[in-house]
């Protein structure tokens, strides 16, 4: 590779996105410790039974979900290597009943960090990718020990935001309010390089994501939406959909960013008291940025996901996200349903 054509580190990127005014030096020092823990979990995830890291952890999360050996080890990577920067003034985490201040002994910055350390966890131990999803918030004015009332910010928000994908590479993606660009992490040197500026997700899609076996769970709209994908050509849609869905977010949401598609967690009746799977603090919201950031749409069926109104750290919501059209599309079924006598 000529050296004209070689990619930039992301430490280089950072700091070019610093010098133009895009993000702040603290700002820069968060991204650069969350892209390192990332570099660890990465070598964590990549021993697989080698490194004795799969299986169950023996433990449940505050989501009353069993916690696997590497959600642990994740989760602890990213609280020790965001101790002690002095960039962050708190953070909360998927695995975590409350968020943490920063503790006392360390300096306190303006930012607040919320993560999913190992999203798709069920999919370790059959060697499918996995990763961490992260946001980041700003830490309102006057607050020096932040509790989890102040982390209930809207997406609208985050000033950050990104996920990493443990798969055949380990990907970073990463948007700080400047478009989504992606990261692939180069082995050998240890350091995460640019390779793609800018993603796009495509406007329209035949492609969707979605777990099929709750479909007689779902409320009506979902029923007719999906019914009408499946009929193809043939039905109102008039041309023929692909079905793909790995079950982790970061890969599903991964494939979309890349060549667009649509990705689908619904409310279901399975179990009424909960308002969809995904959470949406530290999954729904970091992904509605980025592909907001990339041209798409995410919405909750009904509404913008990043203009929802938090009320709880671990809240849930119905996600839809990707080509800008499909859920557009989606979203109206919803409304139209809705407006029904
Ligand atoms: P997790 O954060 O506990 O791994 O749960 C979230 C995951 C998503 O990655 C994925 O889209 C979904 O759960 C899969 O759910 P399902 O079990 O219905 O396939
Ligand atoms: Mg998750």
């Amino acid at each position: 590779m000529s050296p004209a054509s070689k990619p930039i580190s992301l430490t280089r990127y950072l700091i070019e996105e610093q010098r133009a005014g895009h993000i702040s030096a603290d700002l820069r020092l968060l991204i650069e410790v969350v892209a390192r823990a990332c570099k660890t979990i990465s070598v964590a995830v990549g021993k697989g039974a080698l490194g004795g890291v799969l299986g169950d952890a023996g433990t449940g999360n505050v989501q009353g979900e069993a916690q696997k050996k590497l959600d642990v080890i994740a989760n602890d990577v990213l609280l020790e290597a965001n101790a002690w920067g002095g960039h962050l003034a708190g953070l909360a985490s998927e695995e975590m009943e409350h968020s943490q201040p920063i503790p006392d002994v360390y300096p306190r910055g303006n930012y607040l960090l919320l993560f999913d350390p190992l999203d798709g966890s069920s999919n370790i131990d059959v060697n499918v990718s996995v990763g961490t999803i992260f946001s980041v918030l700003r830490c309102p004015d006057g607050v020096t020990t932040p509790e989890d009332e102040h982390f209930l910010q809207a997406g609208r928000d985050q000033v950050a935001a990104g996920y990493c994908v443990y798969g055949p590479s380990t990907t970073l993606i990463l948007t700080v309010g400047h478009g989504v660009h992606q990261f692939t992490l180069d082995r050998e040197q240890g350091s995460f390089m640019l390779t793609q500026r800018d993603m796009m997700v495509p406007e329209d899609t035949k492609e969707f994501a979605i777990n099929m076996s709750n479909q007689r769970h779902w409320e009506a709209a979902m029923q007719q939406y999906v019914d009408d994908l499946l009929i193809g050509k043939e039905g109102p849609r008039g041309k023929d959909f692909n079905m793909r869905w790995i079950a982790s977010m970061v890969a599903d949401v991964h494939r979309i960013l890349t060549r667009g598609g649509i990705f689908i967690y619904p409310w279901d009746r399975k179990d009424p008291s909960k308002p969809g799977k995904l959470r949406l603090m530290y999954e729904a919201n970091p992904m509605s940025l980025l592909i907001e950031q990339a041209g798409g749409a995410a919405t909750n069926g009904r509404m913008r996901i990043l203009d929802i109104a938090p009320d709880q750290l671990h809240q849930r919501v119905p996600v839809f996200l990707g080509s800008k059209n499909e859920v557009d599309i989606a979203t109206r079924y919803h409304l139209e349903f809705d407006a029904l006598p």
